[in-house]
């Protein structure tokens, strides 16, 4: 069986804060259209696909940025999208703000097969940024206010004839995002990222070198765990501070095999041949005959640095 899946990175060019759900629908339809014509069998969507990224917006009574958030997926506004894919058989991953009947915020990605079904939910671990207004930055980066850091793990599924994952923006610069999945045998990685072109708090930082970090985590996650890894950005300016642009597929090699060329709306797309994974799965990385977990202990039962005393 050929597993050859035409994968489709769906680059969001910049979402103002009054545009509204309906319109943002509309964009991101017009770019599984372009999916379609291309033959993609998968589109993967950006982080908070359908909003500006609202976590840069202090708000001291919390429950009031509430109207950026999704209670039901789909819900009426979002449908067309689930009923375009089931209609021309075309999966999609798409990143969204969730709140939870019981009253919990996730950023969350859903993984949606051709069938229109949601078959994946990810809810992002590694939440960057602070809880308090921080005067010193240039601009607040206030995930830690607004979720609460995923509960469900890493998880993969087995879909499209293939072993999928996904992982949300910060989660890609932690190698461990990655290989837990690659420990279970993930094939294609698929994430959203919303990632300022400057850093808020070192003004020297080129968004040249800010791009090579982008890059650099999801090229070594992809060669490391023998995957694809499609990472797809929100790009431009939006409500005057600048979000970095660079989709990308990545090869199980670490290579870049397509990359967008603006901060706009943009389809890129990559035949990515699942059993690609297979060679260095078998060889280099070959999980079982070379990792050394005996010395891997303080992976997991250490958060920060411990240096040795002076
Ligand atoms: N959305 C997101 O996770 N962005 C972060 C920027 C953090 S800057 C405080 C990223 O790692 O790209």
């Amino acid at each position: 069986m050929n597993r050859i899946l035409r994968v489709g990175a769906a680059q969001s060019g910049p979402i103002q804060k009054e545009e509204s759900r309906k319109a943002v629908v509309v964009r991101l339809l017009e770019l599984m259209k372009e999916a379609r014509a291309n033959g993609c069998d998968l589109v993967v969507f950006t982080e908070l696909a359908l909003t500006t990224f609202f976590p840069r917006y202090f708000e001291k009574n919390r429950a009031q940025m509430d109207p950026w958030f999704e209670s039901e997926m789909p819900n009426p506004t979002i449908q067309p999208l689930f009923d375009y894919a089931r209609k021309h058989g075309i999966g999609f991953a798409l990143g969204y703000a969730e709140k939870t009947t019981a009253g919990q915020h996730f950023n969350t990605s859903v993984l949606v097969d051709p069938s229109g079904d949601i078959v994946g939910k990810y809810r992002k671990v590694h939440l960057p940024g602070h809880f308090g207004y921080e005067p010193k930055r240039r601009w607040q980066h206030l995930e830690k206010r607004y979720f609460e850091p995923g509960d469900l793990g890493f998880p993969v599924w087995r879909t499209m004839n293939g072993i999928m994952g996904m992982c949300i923006c910060n989660d890609r610069r932690w190698p461990e995002t990655f290989r837990v999945m690659g420990l279970q045998g993930v094939e294609l990685v698929m994430l959203g990222y919303n990632t300022p072109t400057l850093n808020s708090m070192k003004e020297d930082e080129s968004a040249a070198t800010r791009m090579h970090h982008n890059h650099l985590c999801m090229q070594s996650g992809a060669y490391q765990n023998a995957c694809w890894v499609v990472g797809t950005a929100k790009a431009g300016n939006e409500d005057g501070f600048e979000l970095m642009a660079g989709s990308c597929i990545v090869n199980p090699d670490g290579e870049i095999v397509a990359l967008t060329q603006t901060t706009q709306d943009e389809l890129i797309t990559f035949d990515c041949d699942l059993d690609e994974c297979a060679f260095l799965k078998q060889t280099t990385f070959d999980f079982a005959a070379h990792r050394r977990i005996e010395h891997y202990g303080r992976i997991c039962s250490q958060t920060g640095a411990e240096p040795p005393a002076e």
